[in-house]
């Protein structure tokens, strides 16, 4: 394991050039990582603020700050600042000429990364990383006299993670454990609606283009199998990918018997009437008249003559939760026209008496602890901000907002983000239980007599 050289003295004077309190995070040592500028270069972040630290053979610590991960040849950074640390002083040096703050290159053979020119990090000939230190005029002048290939003992990369972005106790209790994965597995496989009319539970995953509809049913398939399945129907397209209704099976595992929960597809929300899944389609699917496979076109809404409408659908063909599918990057800059789709339709689904939940998709895309590990879902007070705006723009209380990260880029599936979705499937199908309980009437079954 990457292990910082940082001692806690010098690690509290690093600390105190950040105006607000700030922790670090450590991306990137070369004792551990390698001693190539390569190395250096792919452990930064896709967004965050950086900080690389020089730790010198004469004991002396020197360094840089970027607010931004480096990505052009000459980037500008209003906020890079130039360090030094030892035993005796801590002296920061704030960039002065803009423009050239950050020099940067990643091309193979050629990478580099420097301050200025106070303090540069590259290859050298052997191809090992090496540092060059020297006063120059794009910082507050640091009195650095000038070396090339300065001995130094490591180079480290850390995050700056401000300290507010993680709660220190969470707000919602989940059992991060194998165990705790286990048993809501086990819920899910052994599940039986409360209401015995119900064979089987529907769930309908709305939302728009992109959110992750399609991604959710193949990420609990994936959990139940064990792996994470690689299915054609999750794309990348902007107007929305699945145009039909689709209902997947839930199997508790690979060929194994189907649970009770059955996921439902279909054409993403547009924003308004007339693209996308419309209110009236909406309905429709919910109250079960719309045939599977049904595909779906924005201007000719499914009626009593669409071939395969079921005029009088039993309560199997129904909807039995409504499930508002939202991405967690987008969820702040929902626009109106969606807003108001979304309100609609949650006030015309209240009027059925289905229950409805929201699905917060991209979760660990928003947050740093949470891209870390998932476990970290309920102390992200990134993640509480935009889980309380997806109950705001749904209109639904913030305990009906699921966070989920979804299986995208990974090929093996994880303990922790199966928790998430296992336990986002279980309130679902909680949800249902609580609400048909309530009214569904008693079946034969409840009125014979017990046979011991
Ligand atoms: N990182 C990350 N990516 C996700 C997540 N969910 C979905 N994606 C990615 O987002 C893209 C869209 O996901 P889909 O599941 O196809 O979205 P959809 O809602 O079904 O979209 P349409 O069918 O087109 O309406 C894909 O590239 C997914 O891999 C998530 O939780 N985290
Ligand atoms: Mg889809």
């Amino acid at each position: 394991m990457a292990v910082s050289a940082l001692d806690l003295g010098r690690e509290k004077q690093l600390l105190k050039f950040f105006p607000e309190p700030v922790r670090l995070h450590l991306l990137y040592t070369a004792r551990h990582h390698g001693f190539k500028m390569s190395d250096l270069i792919s452990k930064f972040d896709k967004v965050g603020r950086f900080v690389v630290i020089v730790y010198l053979e004469s004991g002396t610590m020197k360094g840089g700050y970027l607010s931004e991960r480096p990505e052009s040849y000459f980037q500008e950074d209003k906020g890079a600042f130039v360090f030094e640390i030892d035993h005796q002083k801590a002296n920061v040096f704030p960039v002065v000429k803009h423009r050239d703050s950050i020099i940067f290159n990643n091309q193979y053979n050629n990478e580099n990364l420097a301050f200025g020119h106070c303090l540069k990090i590259y290859n050298n000939k052997d191809k090992t990383l090496c540092v060059d230190v020297k006063e120059d005029d794009t910082y507050t002048p640091t009195g650095w006299s000038e070396e090339l290939e300065v001995p130094f003992m490591d180079v480290e990369l850390h995050r700056i993670q401000s300290v507010g972005d993680v709660l220190l106790n969470p707000w919602r209790e989940l059992s991060w454990t194998e165990k705790g994965g286990g048993s809501l597995r086990k819920n899910l496989v052994s599940f039986k609606p409360a209401c015995q009319s119900l064979n089987r539970v529907r769930v309908l995953l709305m939302g728009p283009p992109g959110s992750g509809k399609s991604s959710f049913i193949n990420s609990v398939r994936s959990v139940m199998f064990g792996r994470v399945l690689l299915l054609p129907f999750i794309g990348t397209a902007t107007k929305g990918l699945i145009k039909k209704l689709k209902s997947y099976d839930i199997r508790s595992e690979r060929g194994g018997k189907p649970t009770a929960l059955t996921l439902c597809d279909v054409l993403a929300l547009g924003e308004g009437e007339t693209t996308g899944l419309t209110l009236t389609d909406a309905l429709t699917v919910i109250k079960g008249h719309a045939p599977e496979g049904h595909k779906f076109q924005s201007d000719v809404p499914i009626k009593a003559e669409t071939s395969g409408y079921r005029p009088n659908p039993s309560v199997n063909d129904q909807i039995h939760c409504a499930v508002f599918v939202l991405n967690a990057c987008q969820v702040m800059t929902t626009s109106e026209d969606l807003t108001r789709t979304l309100r609609t339709l949650q006030a015309e689904i209240s009027g059925l008496d289905i229950p409805q939940v929201v699905l917060l998709t991209h979760v660990a895309q928003v947050c740093h602890a949470v891209q870390e590990d998932v476990k970290f879902v309920y102390s992200s007070r990134i993640l509480q901000e935009k889980m309380q705006k997806a109950a705001e723009v749904v209109g639904l209380p913030l305990s009906y907002v699921l966070p989920v990260k979804n299986y995208s880029s990974e090929l093996s599936v994880s303990c922790n983000t199966d928790i998430l979705l296992l336990s986002a499937v279980h309130h679902i199908l909680q949800a249902v239980d609580d609400t048909y309980e309530e009214y569904c009437p008693p079946t034969p079954a409840d009125a014979s007599p017990v046979t011991v």
